[in-house]
């Protein structure tokens, strides 16, 4: 048969329109995605998760409309590590990254590292961040480079200025506009506003497609500001302002939805990178009934509120108690959006079985592993939490107060460089103490305060067989222990 080239460029371009109407359609029912992650927001500090003095209405809202999760826990208690494992679906020492980043850090996310906005980005998604980064500050790890095609905020903490409470030497925080720094000291009482007006006008922008907006607010990690409509109206002084307008800014972000008609389509997530900041007393949040807070690998430090929401697809008025990771997200939304895996390993698991409240959804997860930096500190399985023998944070003495942390008229000013737990501790006013080998069950004593190891032998060996085939591929410092598994950070010279 004989075709004439016009017939050929006919078929080609039908070809085409054919492919592009079939991705076009694929993308329309996939859903949008906004993740909002709020910075040391404690687990009792919104009204479905206890708090009485702070008003949350459209944060429970979400809890009503869809479901509050009682067992979220974020992969390590501090800032970088958090997002580190939120954005990959590893547990964040696989990917080389600890801690908190500053800005003298020359480590940041590696190029191989494939993110969460870079897989969404295969699938046709809009990104955007707008928030707090913290995977590094230097060109290279920018978010724009990692999946996002957006970014306002700042790349590492809001203290990483001369609003530091402590050191007094620090460099001006610079606010970012993609890759440009356009403003140094930003006023940090308007922070939640703006990012609230580019997180709706990016949906506005991107209503017909599908997209994926990630709000890693800034507040409430210290130090704290709220604007002056949110000044003075909570039950909880400045601290409970704050959140009070943190949540706002999800009540305009629903709003939003809701006029765009996207509320159907739309998956959000609402959720705290790690536990509250105790050193700084009232200005730091409460982490109720659970033991400690950030910087620790107890419950207070790695448990967080969270709740999800999506019309029809996670189930209305629902509490939640079975465990989910942040590590998880990435895999169960790859899913939700058809998009594949990292080829590298990860961690996470898909638990969209337990978002959508199929009956006796469990987690994939035989055990969840508690580090902190290189230390494998805890482990859980079930019920059952096993603390390894580890130096830890607590406030001692005298509670911060105004803004100032924990034991600041005995401290000396020293270097944010300064890294390890005695660094943490002499920079925010803690105290090092030392837990030994200890067998909690979570159900019976949230609160981690009484040691059933002896008890169960049997449980502490299982759990320490776990641990150890853990070690293995992750490694262990308090081991000594290097993981077959591990990459490293992407590094500066
Ligand atoms: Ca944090």
């Amino acid at each position: 048969m004989i075709v004439s080239s016009r017939g050929l460029r006919f078929c080609f371009v039908v070809t085409v329109l054919a492919h592009l109407s079939a991705v076009f359609a694929a993308e329309a029912t996939l859903p949008n995605i906004v993740l909002i992650f709020a910075d040391d927001l404690g687990y009792s500090d919104v009204g479905c998760f206890g708090a009485n003095d702070i008003r949350t209405p459209s944060i429970d809202r979400l809890a009503k409309e869809g479901t509050r999760f009682t067992n979220f826990y974020v992969s390590q208690p501090v800032c970088t590590a958090s997002r580190a494992s939120l954005m990959t679906g590893c547990y964040a020492n696989r990917i080389g990254l600890a801690g908190a980043l500053n800005h003298t850090s020359k480590v940041g996310i590696h190029a191989d590292e494939v993110l969460l906005p870079e897989l969404l980005r295969q699938r046709g998604y809009a990104t955007a961040i707008f928030g707090k980064w913290h995977l590094g500050h230097r060109p290279e790890f920018s978010p724009l480079r990692h999946g996002f095609q957006e970014f306002r905020g700042i790349p590492y903490s809001n203290d990483n200025g001369p609003l530091h409470p402590v050191v007094k030497t620090i460099p001006s925080l610079p606010w970012i506009s993609g890759e440009k720094t356009i403003e140094l000291d930003p006023d940090q009482s308007q922070f939640t506003q703006r990012l609230t007006e580019h997180a709706i006008q990016f949906m506005e922008r991107h209503r017909e497609r599908p997209f994926f907006l990630y709000v890693p607010l800034i507040m409430p990690h210290v130090p704290i500001f709220a604007s002056k409509r949110f000044q003075g109206k909570s039950g909880r002084g400045l601290y409970g302002d704050v959140v009070e307008e943190l949540d706002w800014s999800v009540d305009e972000i629903y709003d939003a939805l809701g006029r765009l008609g996207l509320q159907d389509n739309t998956l959000v997530i609402f959720t705290s990178d790690n536990g509250p900041f105790l050193s700084y007393g009232e200005h730091a949040g409460s982490a109720t009934p659970f033991r400690e807070g950030k910087l620790t690998t107890f419950e207070g430090g790695v448990r967080t509120p969270c709740v999800m929401w999506w019309p029809k697809h996670i189930p209305p008025g629902r509490t939640c108690d079975e465990p989910v990771a942040s590590i998880d997200l990435l895999p169960t939304i790859a899913k939700l959006a058809g998009a594949e895996l990292p080829r590298q390993p990860i961690d996470g698991l898909d638990v969209w079985p337990i978002l959508s409240g199929q009956p006796d959804a469990k987690s994939p997860h035989e055990s969840l592993l508690f580090f902190s930096g290189d230390e494998l500190q805890a482990i859980r399985s079930g019920d059952w939490k096993l603390h390894f023998d580890h130096d830890y944070l607590t406030v001692a003495g005298r509670p911060g107060r105004a803004g100032k942390p924990a034991n600041f008229e005995k401290m000396q000013p020293r270097s944010i460089e300064e890294s390890g737990i005695r660094g943490i501790a002499s920079r925010h006013g803690y105290e090092v103490r030392r837990i030994e080998q200890s067998l909690f069950n979570l159900k019976d004593d949230p609160g981690e305060s009484r040691n059933v190891a002896k008890e169960n032998p049997q449980v502490v060996r299982r759990l320490e067989a776990l641990a150890e085939k853990a070690r293995a591929d992750l490694g262990d410092s308090l081991n000594n222990r290097r993981g077959s598994g591990v990459r490293t950070a992407g590094r500066v010279e």
